[in-house]
């Protein structure tokens, strides 16, 4: 998508810079054109630490489309029938066609995708906190299409708005493909709430066990978060955590109770004064546990992505090798 791209070395004169250590009227200037709306793009001047954060949250974001793929493709082979199947691998594949599209965005920034992926694989880098989970029945696969995908449609969307060209051009995108996969993933969930009894309890428990993970993956409480005030004020986030996950919650509450199910938190109400949600703690001890690398599946995860990495080496090889003679096939 950006292929012609590289980043030059004036792009990053002020490289490892602090903001009160940048040239004022630049950055001034910087602030203004993000004020008046404009994109930035990768060859315009950018503070230090502007791009240090785009690079942070979009290789994270790229990771977790990547793995994200996991916990839904280890379905693939055992979709109940041969339509779910072929809608679960198309959906996989977008998913993983999402990677490509944001690792393309970040490397416009200056770093190379092969520093990015050696960073996801020995644990430096963090992807969404939902992905360490397992996904132990099929109702799972049909609670992460649609809640997961709803939550990454409300962060996307809002993110879409934002200053940075060529994340906002991809995101723009990738927001499409997600709404179709929100409407399988509808499509899964009804199916399964008036099913059979034991399709209702399948999908209940799923829900259950996904209700906490998908209440951590708007990120911790406004409170706690280290980098929204920077990336609101450089409108790379256009809403912070707590509103996300309110909008969430406005959304999607009434139409899971629609479907007759119950959410595992008692003491989940909207007040009437505030406008807002109020819900339990849906204990942030777990969320920080499992996004420094303490999850159910991190472990796992990390290792699959290894495997795939070391057994696809010899294809990138023979894909870079300049002198590489195509055999002709014999049949
Ligand atoms: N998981 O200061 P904040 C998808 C970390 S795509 C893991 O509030 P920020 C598609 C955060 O990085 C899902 N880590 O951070 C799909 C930071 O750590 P650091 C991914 C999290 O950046 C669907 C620390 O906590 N979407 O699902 C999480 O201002 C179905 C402090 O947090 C994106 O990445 C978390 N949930 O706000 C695929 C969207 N939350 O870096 C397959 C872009 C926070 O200092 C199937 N990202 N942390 O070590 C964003 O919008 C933001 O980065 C937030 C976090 C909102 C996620």
């Amino acid at each position: 998508m950006y292929g012609n791209l590289t980043v030059r070395p004036e792009d990053v004169e002020n490289w490892g810079k602090k903001v009160d250590q940048e040239n004022p009227e630049k950055l001034a200037e910087f602030e203004a054109r993000i004020e008046r709306g404009e994109k930035i793009e990768p060859h315009d001047w950018m503070p230090f630490e502007y791009r240090r954060q785009l690079i942070r949250l979009i290789e994270q974001h790229a990771h977790s489309e990547i793995i994200g793929a996991l916990p839904e493709g280890t379905w693939i082979t055992r979709a109940p029938n041969f339509r779910r199947k072929l809608a679960l691998m198309a959906k996989v594949q977008d998913e993983v066609g999402h990677a490509q599209l944001l690792y393309s965005a970040a490397e416009t920034l200056g770093k190379s995708r092969e520093q990015m992926i050696n960073d996801l694989l020995s644990g430096k880098s963090k992807y969404s906190n939902v992905f360490n989970y397992p996904a132990k029945t099929w109702a799972d696969t049909a609670i992460i299409a649609w809640l997961i995908d709803a939550g990454a449609i409300i962060n996307q969307t809002t993110n879409a708005k934002g200053s940075y060209g060529p994340y906002v051009r991809a995101l723009e995108r990738i927001c499409w493909e997600e709404s179709f996969h929100l409407k399988y993933g509808y499509d899964s969930v009804v199916y399964l709430a008036t099913g059979t009894p034991k399709q209702r309890a399948l999908l209940q428990d799923a829900l259950n066990r996904w209700w906490r993970p998908i209440m951590h993956f708007f990120g911790p409480p406004d409170t706690a978060s280290v980098h929204t005030e920077k990336l609101v004020k450089w409108k790379v986030k256009l809403a912070t955590n707590d509103e996300m996950r309110q909008q969430f919650l406005d959304m999607y509450v009434p139409k899971i109770w629609e479907l007759g199910l119950t959410i595992p938190d008692p003491n989940l109400r909207k007040n009437p004064e505030t406008g807002k949600w109020e819900y339990s703690d849906p204990n942030w001890e777990e969320f920080w546990q499992v996004i420094n690398g303490n999850g159910p599946c991190n472990k796992e995860r990390l290792a699959v992505r290894r495997f795939a990495e070391e057994k696809g080496r010899w294809v990138r090889e023979a894909l870079l090798q300049p002198n590489a003679r195509y055999v002709t096939p014999l049949a």
